[in-house]
């Protein structure tokens, strides 16, 4: 990964945490061709040490979306193909080696909403807001937003936000579903992080499951899904890990859950 607007650090005592920051605040962290190239290449070649990876933005926004400056430069082929690079980089992220958890703030539009709908757990502070501003430019998304958002907002939503040019604070984003997290302006990233420690502290079949198995098994027909997910428990509950976190509660070793 060789790329001036984006930046990986890898922390941890294990080196377990990837931290995965845009560094293009001048342009709102608005994501060119370079960009949207290096995110695929970070996810392709965490090292090996990674349990889960946070991403986030520098500035006062995390994404203006796609770098319009480029837009006009392609032709409808061309711009199929840029569709599909994104497409091929937020899959990196989504079904890659670990989970992605993404801390938001400012400006989760356009491209910046289908990158986070591409992570597996979005925290938002009380900055953020949400829109598709697609709809006024006269485009469409292109960067997997038509299949992931639905999942998280539903079509009516969406089909709204597009149409209307409706923006989601983050109360409201929160409530429909944007993101699973709510929390004071400033504290999406520490908030992201210490969910970051605790699922890296996960058995690794078990984050498999949820990355990968999961949403595809959400997406089977019910008699196809109960075969999945009985074979992916089959495989997670006979590695090793599995078969000491069980014994170690069942010889009190291990946390009770607790009322929250
Ligand atoms: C940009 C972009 C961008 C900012 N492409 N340059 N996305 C949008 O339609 C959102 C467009 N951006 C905005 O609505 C606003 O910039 C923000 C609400 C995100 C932030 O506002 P603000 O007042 O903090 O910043 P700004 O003054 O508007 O922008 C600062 C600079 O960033 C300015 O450049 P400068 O050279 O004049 O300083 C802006 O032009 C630049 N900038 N956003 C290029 N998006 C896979 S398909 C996905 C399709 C889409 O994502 S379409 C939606 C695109």
């Amino acid at each position: 990964m060789n790329n001036s607007d984006l930046h990986l650090e890898i922390r941890g005592k294990q080196q377990e945490i990837a931290v995965v920051r845009l560094t293009r605040p001048a342009k709102r962290n608005a994501i060119n061709d370079a960009l949207v190239l290096a995110i695929r290449d970070v996810f392709e070649s965490l090292p090996d040490t990674v349990r889960a990876a946070v991403i986030h933005g520098e500035g006062e926004h995390f994404c203006a979306g796609l770098d319009l400056s480029e837009l006009s430069e392609r032709d409808a082929g061309q711009g199929l193909h840029h569709s599909r690079m994104w497409h091929a980089a937020l899959e990196r992220l989504q079904y890659g080696p670990v989970p992605v958890i993404a801390a938001l703030h400012g400006a989760v539009v356009g491209g910046g909403l289908e990158l986070a709908s591409a992570c597996h757990i979005r925290v938002a502070d009380d900055t953020t807001f949400y829109a598709l501003p697609e709809g006024s430019r006269g485009i469409f998304v292109g960067g997997g937003g038509a299949v992931r958002i639905p999942k998280l907002i539903g079509a009516a939503r969406m089909t709204d936000m597009m149409l209307t040019g409706r923006v989601f604070n983050a109360q409201d984003g929160e409530r429909i579903g944007m993101a699973q997290y709510l929390v004071p302006q400033g504290q999406a990233f520490d908030k992201a992080f210490e969910l970051a420690v605790r699922v890296a502290e996960n058995a690794p079949l078990t984050n498999y499951a949820l990355m990968h198995a999961l949403p595809r098994i959400a997406e089977q027909p019910a008699d196809h899904g109960f075969l999945t997910e009985a074979m992916m428990a089959a495989i997670a509950q006979s590695a090793p890990p599995a078969k000491e976190r069980v014994r170690a509660f069942l010889e009190g070793r291990a946390a009770k859950v607790k009322k929250s």
